[in-house]
């Protein structure tokens, strides 16, 4: 019998979802310790490794057909013995944009409302008013215009002065008229029209460190920078500075170069900063969503239709065309939850 392996947290209802709409494979749940051999043997694999993984072991036995990636992020598994392998990657990007989004709201409405210092005032009984920063005089950017992008430039646009968003598709976002966007061939120039930088780009080769020394100096002096993508994207020791000097006024950070956060990290202590320790995806309703995106690509990858978020392996992510904002639009993918 061939076999499913799952290693993300599936509860009872979630294995039942699975078990009926895949009757005749084994499902089988991992751990992160018990997954990388186990992977050798599994047909299909549904998950977010957080361990070493011997791809090449797996690749070379030939049994893996597919991943779903349970995380938006697929640094995980888009590593060189997949990318240059048959084995079929879709990703779990925008299954979580609502939470993202909101995520980055607390981020930016959290800095430009002064909650840093009066959380520090709060814990000494300070009772001190602070001018505050307003939304409405700032323009924003937003970095990568995926399904995360897509929801946070959507909750902002028309809050703030100006938003433009930056994609490698501009063409295939659906902006509806209430913000712009740009190729991101185009990032530097936005940058320097942005007082608000919010990354959600995918990490992989083309864009580690993309926001590097001479990029984070392009945002407006007394700028803020939210990142909710990953942290390797961003030059952290460049940010550090920028931060020190108040040539940027605050960041917003949900991920780090290094997870967790260590403990030596001038970051903890900055007063204009705010940290959380990578939860923007999390939600009550997360390893449902999962099961459910997951349980559709089954029927899709038996019946050899096109994968929600397959991942085209040039790129790194899903073309517009397979996103699943796509099927939404589409309407031909419908789990209970609410078509945004
Ligand atoms: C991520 C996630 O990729 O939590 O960051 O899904």
């Amino acid at each position: 019998m061939k076999m499913i392996l799952l290693c993300y947290p599936a509860d009872e209802a979630d294995l039942k979802l699975v078990s009926a709409a895949a009757p005749d494979h084994e499902i089988v749940v991992g751990s992160q310790d018990s997954v990388s051999p186990a992977l050798q043997n599994a047909e299909i694999f549904c998950g977010h490794i957080k361990s070493a993984v011997d791809w090449q072991a797996v690749t070379a036995k030939g049994n893996l057909k597919w991943i779903q990636s349970s995380a938006a992020g697929l640094d995980h598994c888009l590593v060189p013995a997949i990318l240059n392998s048959d084995v079929a990657v879709s990703g779990a990007s925008g299954l979580f944009a609502d939470q993202v989004a909101a995520q980055a709201m607390a981020l930016v409405y959290g800095l430009l409302r002064g909650l840093p210092v009066f959380f520090r005032n709060q814990l000494a009984k300070v009772f001190e008013r602070i001018s505050l920063d307003d939304i409405r005089t700032r323009d924003v950017a937003v970095l990568g215009c995926g399904g995360n992008g897509q929801r946070i430039a959507r909750l902002l646009a028309g809050e703030c002065r100006k938003l433009v968003a930056t994609d490698l598709f501009p063409s295939s976002v659906d902006h509806q008229g209430r913000y712009s966007v740009v190729h991101a061939d185009e990032t530097d120039q936005v940058l320097k029209e942005s007082d608000i930088v919010i990354c959600t780009l995918p990490l992989d080769a083309s864009t580690t460190g993309f926001l590097d020394e001479r990029r984070l100096n392009l945002i407006r002096p007394g700028g803020y920078l939210i990142n909710v993508g990953r942290g390797k994207l961003v030059d952290e020791v460049a940010l550090v500075s920028l931060l020190q000097s108040a040539r940027l006024r605050g960041a917003g950070l949900d991920v780090f170069a290094t997870e967790p956060l260590p403990e030596s990290s001038p970051l903890w202590e900055m007063p204009n900063v705010i940290l959380t320790p990578h939860v923007g995806a999390q939600s009550p309703t997360r390893n449902r969503d999962v099961t459910l995106l997951f349980c559709e690509n089954l029927r899709r990858f038996n019946n050899r239709l096109p994968l929600i978020n397959l991942v085209d392996k040039g790129l790194g992510m899903p073309r517009p065309e397979n996103r699943l904002e796509t099927a939404w639009r589409s309407a031909d993918w419908a789990t209970g939850r609410a078509i945004p």
